[in-house]
């Protein structure tokens, strides 16, 4: 996969370097380039910023600079010269990623989406936002996705291209050591990690759970489904209304009743009667 980032703060993304996806870096299974925006700029100033139309607080970013900038990281895709010598829709279009609080959430889901495209541009705005003329200019070369990372403001995209770029990263072939530790973690299937305990089995007075040390592998997986599912009711009750409840055995139907759920059609359905938990 070849990444690029455009942003005014290009040392940002200085974490890039460091450990799982720095590594991925080294061992040519993830290309990634940063460049300056004020690198396609041309006046003396370089000067990437200018006041609203219509009034108001902060600045806009010019959109002439972000249209040199995408055109030239659209120019080095990873098939050379699809980009100028065929029709546009002949090969797959990259996708730019506007970070935004405006903009669609980012999931895993759409980590996972993201981790099978050949070339992702992310496009960092700061101040107010981009003249939103590149948004309609770009669509002719890219694939735009305007993204959030929640309902919180940052201050510019390049904190939340660096947690992006990690969830996609690590979802890359060859990127995480073992394979096996992307499947059972928190919403890779829709619920929240169960707890984890290792050494020494009594520490300060606290005991990990006895069911961990009897070696019996399938009380084990239960357990760790049940504390899946109590978490997930705790903290996340809303991912809930989406976990496919369907096929369930007895004993999580079980395990949901002590939570307050009933299965209806498929779906989990809280109790009106149920007691103490939130919502
Ligand atoms: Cl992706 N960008 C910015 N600037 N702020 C955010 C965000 C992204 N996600 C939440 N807040």
């Amino acid at each position: 996969m070849r990444i690029d980032v455009v942003s005014i703060f290009p040392e940002y993304l200085a974490p890039l370097e460091l450990s799982l996806i720095g590594k991925a870096r080294q061992d040519g299974l993830l290309q990634l380039n940063v460049h300056n925006l004020r690198d396609f700029t041309t006046d003396r100033h370089r000067t990437v910023d200018d006041t609203p139309y219509g009034g108001g607080a902060g600045m806009v970013m010019k959109p002439e600079p972000w249209a040199q900038a995408l055109a030239a990281v659209a120019a080095a895709r990873p098939e050379a010269a699809s980009a100028d010598t065929e029709a546009p829709e002949a090969a797959a279009k990259p996708v730019l990623i506007v970070p935004s609080p405006a903009g669609e959430r980012f999931t895993q889901a759409t980590a996972q989406e993201l981790a099978e495209e050949e070339q992702l541009v992310f496009a960092c705005g700061r101040y107010e936002g981009i003249d939103e003329r590149v948004m309609e200019w770009a669509a002719d070369h890219f694939t735009v996705r305007p993204m959030s990372l929640g309902d919180y403001v940052l201050n510019g995209g390049e904190v939340a291209v660096l947690a992006m770029v990690e969830a996609i990263g690590r979802l890359l072939p060859g990127v995480v050591g073992n394979p096996d530790s992307l499947v059972e973690e928190s919403h890779s299937d829709g619920l929240l990690e169960y707890p984890v305990y290792t050494k020494p089995s009594s520490w300060r007075d606290r005991d990990v759970p006895a069911v961990l040390l009897s070696g019996n592998h399938g009380k084990i997986a239960q357990w760790r489904r049940h504390e899946q599912y109590r978490r997930t009711a705790e903290r996340r009750p809303d991912l809930l209304a989406e976990f496919d409840a369907g096929k369930l055995p007895r004993a999580d139907r079980t395990a949901f009743a002590d939570l307050g759920y009933d299965v209806v059609d498929g779906r989990l359905r809280r109790r009106p009667d149920a007691g103490a938990g939130r919502n």
